[in-house]
Parts: C-alpha cells; sequence; structure tokens
C-alpha cells in the first residue's frame, strides 16, 4: 500500500486510517487514539477529583473536569497481576489464568491490545508489566523488570535488557513522550499503555518532592484502630501499619549506624538506598537522615509510634503521588501541543484501590470498598462531562476501548463496553451487581482467599480455605464496613437473595470452582 504524504493532511488520514477501520469513506471518520494511564496501588482518597482532604492533584483533576468521573468504579481481583490480567481480557481471574501474583500470564490468548493491533491500530505499552510473561499484542514494549524500582530502574526494551538513570515515573514519562513523538507510526491511530510503579510500596518519593508535607500532620481515619469483631479475616490479616509496616523497608529508617532493625524486610530496605547514586543519596539522606535521628530522639512507643508510623507513610505516599500528577501534566501538555487532545480518548486509573489507614491498614486484597474500589477518569473528546455512578468494573475496559475503535467485542470477554454511558447515552438494564474473587493466599500480607458479590446497597463475601466465614454489609447505613450482620435475625431473606444472584454470577462467568464453596 502506498504511504500518504502526510499524516498531517486530515482527508488523506481519514481514507488510511478509515480502510484500515472498515469504517465506510462516508463517515470520513479518524479513529480515535486511546491513551490508557495507570498508576499502580493510586487510592481514590488521594486523588482530589475525589478527594481534596489529603492532596490536590490538579492534572489529573483536569481529565476529570473536562470528561468523567466514575463514581462507581471497581476492580475484579484487588492486586496487581490478576487485575492487569483482567483488563488485558475482559475477564474474570479463573478465566484468563493469572489468578495472583505468582501466576505466569498466558500470553498466547485472546486480548484487547491484540485484537486492536490486528484492527491496525499501533500497540505500545510503557512502564510496569509485571505478568512475569514477554508482553504480546504491542508493536512496542519498554517495561519494569518485575516490580521495577523507583530510581535507575532497568527496562525491557522490545525483549532486550537496558538501563535507566532517574526517578522512575520521570522516565517512563519521558518514554511514553517519546514514543508519542518519534517513535510511533504517524499513519496509524495508537493505543498506549502508560504504566507507573508509583505509588507502589515502598512510595520512595523523588528527590525534589521531599520536603513536601512535612510539616503536615493527617486526621486518622475513624476506624484505624479498629479491633475487628466479627470479621475474622480481617482480624487475621498482616497489613496493618502498627504491626506490620517494616521500619526501615517501609518507612525508610535505613540509618548508617545500623541501630534500627526492623526483621524480614530490613535488607531489602536498605538494598533500594543502595539502588542510589551517590549524588542521589546525598539528596536523599539530607531528608531522610534528619527523620532518622529524630524518631531515634523521640523513642516512641505504643500508641505514638503507631501514629508517627500512620504519619511518615503519609507523608511519602503523596509525595509520590505528587510526582504523578506533575508528570500526568507533562502528559497532558504534550497532547496539546501536539494537536492529540481532541483525537484521544485519555483514561485515568489504578490497578486497585488503597488503604490509607483504614482499619488501621496499608495494602489492597480485600473486597471492602478502599481497595475493591479504584480510580477512573475518563476523558473522551465529545463525550460525556461529569459523573458517572454505574457499576463498572476493569474487566469492562477491553470491551468499552475495542467499542470506541470499532472492533466487535468478542463475546467470551466478561465484561461489557460502556462506551454508551462514556458518550452520555441513556442505557437501560445496566448490570446491578459485581462479582469479585481474590486468591493469593497463604501469601504475605495474610488476607484469606474470598469471593463475593456487591449490589448497590449491599455486599457478601466469603472467606475460604482455611476458614469459612461469610460477611454482609450494608453500605448504606455502614459504609465504612465495621458491623458483619451475617446471621443477624432479620437477614434471612436479603441473604437468601444474595447468594442466589452470587449463584447467578458464578455461572454467568463459569466461575464453577467457586461454588464448591457456597454451602
Ligand atoms: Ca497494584
Amino acid at each position: 500500500m502506498e504511504k500518504p504524504l502526510s499524516f498531517i493532511a486530515v482527508p488523506v488520514l481519514a481514507i488510511s486510517a478509515s480502510s484500515l477501520l472498515s469504517c465506510t469513506l462516508k463517515e470520513e471518520k479518524r479513529p480515535m487514539n486511546i491513551l490508557y494511564i495507570m498508576s499502580d496501588d493510586h487510592s481514590y482518597q488521594t486523588i482530589s477529583a475525589y478527594n481534596d482532604q489529603l492532596i490536590k492533584t490538579p492534572n489529573i483533576d483536569r481529565i476529570a473536569q473536562e470528561g468523567a468521573r466514575f463514581t462507581n468504579s471497581f476492580v475484579a481481583n484487588s492486586i496487581s497481576g490478576p487485575s492487569r490480567a483482567c483488563m488485558l481480557t475482559g475477564k474474570h481471574s479463573h478465566a484468563n489464568g493469572f489468578t495472583d501474583n505468582s501466576s505466569t500470564f498466558d500470553g498466547s490468548q485472546q486480548t484487547y491490545p491484540k485484537l486492536l493491533q490486528k484492527a491496525g491500530y499501533e500497540t505500545a505499552i510503557i512502564g510496569k508489566w509485571h505478568l512475569t510473561s514477554a508482553p504480546t499484542g504491542f508493536d512496542y514494549s519498554e517495561i519494569l523488570v518485575g516490580q521495577g524500582d523507583y530510581y535507575n530502574a532497568p527496562f525491557i526494551k522490545n525483549g532486550e535488557r537496558i538501563k535507566s538513570e532517574g526517578y522512575v515515573t520521570d522516565v517512563i514519562t519521558d518514554k511514553a513522550i517519546d514514543w508519542m513523538e518519534n517513535k510511533r507510526d504517524k499513519d496509524k491511530p495508537f493505543c498506549l499503555l502508560l504504566h507507573h510503579k508509583a505509588p507502589h510500596r515502598t512510595w520512595m518519593p523523588d528527590l525534589q518532592d521531599l520536603e513536601l508535607f512535612s510539616d503536615r500532620e493527617f486526621k486518622l481515619p475513624d476506624n484505624f484502630y479498629d479491633t475487628y469483631e466479627g470479621r475474622q479475616a480481617a482480624a487475621e490479616q498482616e497489613m496493618s501499619i502498627i504491626k506490620d509496616m517494616d521500619l526501615v523497608y517501609d518507612l525508610k529508617l535505613a540509618d548508617k549506624e545500623n541501630e534500627i532493625h526492623s526483621g524480614a524486610l530490613e535488607q531489602a530496605g536498605r538494598n533500594m538506598y543502595n539502588l542510589m547514586t551517590p549524588e542521589q543519596r546525598v539528596a536523599w539522606d539530607k531528608h531522610y537522615d534528619r527523620v532518622i535521628a529524630d524518631f531515634k530522639e523521640a523513642n516512641l512507643s505504643g500508641k505514638s509510634l503507631a501514629e508517627w508510623k500512620y504519619r511518615q507513610y503519609m507523608r511519602d505516599y503523596l509525595r509520590v503521588i505528587h510526582s504523578v500528577d506533575r508528570n500526568i501534566g507533562r502528559v497532558l501538555q504534550y497532547l496539546e501541543n501536539a494537536g492529540l487532545l481532541e483525537n484521544t480518548m485519555i483514561v485515568y486509573t489504578s490497578d486497585q484501590g488503597f488503604y490509607m489507614g483504614e482499619h488501621g491498614w496499608f495494602d489492597k486484597r480485600f473486597m471492602y470498598e478502599e481497595s475493591f474500589r479504584t480510580p477512573l477518569l475518563i476523558r473522551l473528546p465529545g463525550g460525556k462531562k461529569g459523573d458517572i455512578e454505574q457499576m463498572v468494573q476493569n474487566i469492562d475496559y477491553g470491551p468499552t476501548i475495542l467499542d470506541l475503535a470499532g472492533v466487535p467485542v468478542p463475546s467470551d470477554m466478561h465484561g461489557v463496553s460502556f462506551l454508551p454511558l462514556l458518550r452520555g447515552e441513556k442505557v437501560d438494564n445496566w448490570r446491578t451487581a459485581l462479582y469479585y474473587h481474590f486468591y493469593e493466599y497463604p501469601a504475605e500480607h495474610a488476607v484469606k482467599r474470598h469471593y463475593g458479590i456487591r449490589t448497590e446497597r449491599y455486599k457478601l463475601i466469603h472467606f475460604y480455605n482455611d476458614i469459612d466465614s461469610w460477611e454482609l454489609f450494608d453500605l448504606q447505613n455502614d459504609p465504612s464496613e465495621m458491623h458483619n450482620i451475617y446471621g443477624q435475625p432479620g437477614t434471612e431473606q436479603l441473604v437468601a437473595e444474595l447468594k442466589e444472584k452470587l449463584v447467578g454470577l458464578q455461572k454467568l462467568y463459569g466461575d464453577f470452582n467457586a461454588m464448591k464453596y457456597n454451602n
């Protein structure tokens, strides 16, 4: 096929690209580019479009202001690799095979980037991948090794290992902008998956942000000192700020005197410090040496130690978010300067939610709201501006993106396209219940295996494996999920209805293995 002389000439591009996508020439429609930005462990509590009490994120908020804010957006399995596999395949974990982070993604299976590629899109993944096997379905890939590092992280570029220098959120952003500007085939529409490592544990800030929030105090969540009555799995977890957050690994107290000892993760914490260059360490030490000295001086214990840890966690996490937001600003500015803003759908999301001290926790995993929910902001040119309240799930992302590209959604995908919602159309018969299944146990943080159903008002969860514990919450009267009303007189009919709906979803999605645990 002869190449068009110029990709800037709109009619030429329209003919070239629409023939790729089998659109009729009459429509003269340029296919929409897709920029899918996903952070790792970014809580909706720390995006000011959702909650402006903790931090201001003006750049991320811009996506919401010029587009749609989903207020009921959820994941299917609240942990990194499994969540990513759900997004790529549009299927729940049991069907895509990546049930926990010890899995290896079967890259030969159907994914939405592969289908886009087939339809003529240029596809790329830049940043965190975390699916063990090499990416498939991408014309270009530049991914972090495993979880990745915050400083000077190695990458794998189209299969070849390379070094990088600097702070990971900046580096990933630079690579993404460079790909959009210089590396892609500009005759084709693109789909770029820009996946940040930040703000994943251990929340190492950029050097330029180290002094931010240093004087900020944070109000403890009301249930910070949760005692987990009536919730056995919650009582037995190991993701508590008080008990499990590590002083050296998580809170960066790798002291030169080697006096602070924190257990199994201490050495990993000291190793992360050693990944920085001598110049980076000088800037780092300027901040943390003082924090370490103050910590030793204060000699804390009990509640004052717990609250110190919480405060330090919040300060570092928010510093990391500040850098994410600044870099989203750089990307939006690039799109604007390059004239791409009006022909690109921009998605901002996270691979799940995260606890900012609610129930006394950090991390994710549970089907409780803070980790089950995830931020989702989408700017679709010509699309809806404002809130979308319907319940959507990350298995819907693939179908939605395919729908936007005019590619038929395969019938074996579990998710459904929410493009009509994004276009502001009236949609009847939207789903009224979501299914969830978490598998990673026994494992770090000791969150039991569980599955469940959430309707607009209620949530029914079954913890199984080495436990058999049901929980029922009335989200309207108990949004913090502190009171398990399962088994209480008067809930019998409600439980029966929810169990019937749960079985209906298990059948719909084919999670027959889970059904064995229902009774
Ligand atoms: Ca994650």
